[in-house]
């Protein structure tokens, strides 16, 4: 006979509370406290910083469809995967759309990269390297709606690209505005993905176990963005810039 103690572990949290753990981890954790993004928000980052910035993120970028294309592969039902597909487009494009790669490429030229040097990776940093092909990884390996759960990040994003994007026309007006396109498209793209997750996310994840684990696996996207930042934060912040 389990005692009551023994059997809390097995009963699900109400959805309301679920919402709220999993709500909870991005109010803490979430990378758009890094004092990485303070600095760039309060137009105090140079070309230079910002260039590292954008060549780091890119590698992220291009490995999104790869994490997604990995999370259709576990998903055997065929109504979530016509959904969830439209990640795939939104960033390697289609007819209508050159995608958001693409345009993250724009990005790179608008604030003095060239395209091959992102292309070829050439700047990625290591910490930047590791927290993204343990994404990947992690989607490759983590049942389909545990995997869905880590995307749940975006629950934060808008309120971060509108400061994003505030924060370029004001302090960094030598980046043509053109190169804000990826943010922009980010506005809309975010906050559908994120609302599809996260009513998955809550219809799925029935048991106590479903629930720690979802909550779990958006913590640990939580700490790879925030490692990503780490990583350049010491590459372009804090180690003197050699001209
Ligand atoms: O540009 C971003 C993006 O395409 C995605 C996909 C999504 C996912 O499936 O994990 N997460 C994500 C994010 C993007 N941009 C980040 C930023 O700060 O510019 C935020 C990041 C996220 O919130 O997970």
């Amino acid at each position: 006979m389990k005692t009551p103690a023994e059997s809390s572990f097995a009963v699900p949290w109400p959805a309301d509370e679920f919402l709220s753990r999993l709500r909870a981890v991005g109010g803490h954790g979430y990378h758009d406290k890094h004092p990485f993004h303070a600095l760039m928000n309060a137009g105090k980052l140079n070309r230079e910083q910002l260039q590292g910035w954008v060549a780091n993120r890119f590698y992220y970028q291009s490995r999104i469809p790869i994490k997604d294309a990995a999370i259709l592969s576990n998903c055997p039902e065929r109504d979530l995967r016509r959904v969830w597909i439209q990640r795939i487009r939104d960033h390697d494009g289609a007819a209508d759309d050159i995608g958001g790669i693409e345009k993250w490429l724009l990005l790179g030229e608008a604030v003095g990269l060239l395209r091959q040097e992102m292309l070829s990776h050439a700047r990625l940093l290591p910490g930047v390297r590791y927290a993204v092909d343990a994404y990947v990884a992690f989607c490759r390996t983590q049942p389909w709606i545990i995997a869905m759960s880590s995307s749940l990040t975006e629950l934060f994003a808008p309120a971060l690209m509108s400061k994003r994007i505030a924060a370029f026309e004001k302090h960094y007006p030598w980046v043509k505005k053109e190169g804000l396109g990826y943010f922009r498209a980010r506005l809309t793209q975010a906050p559908r993905d994120s609302d599809f997750a996260l009513r998955l996310v809550l219809e799925r994840c029935r048991s106590r176990d479903l629930q720690e684990q979802a909550v779990a696996a958006l913590k640990f996207k939580c700490e790879l963005l925030w490692a990503m930042l780490d990583a350049m934060h010491l590459a372009y912040v804090l180690t003197p810039q050699t001209k």
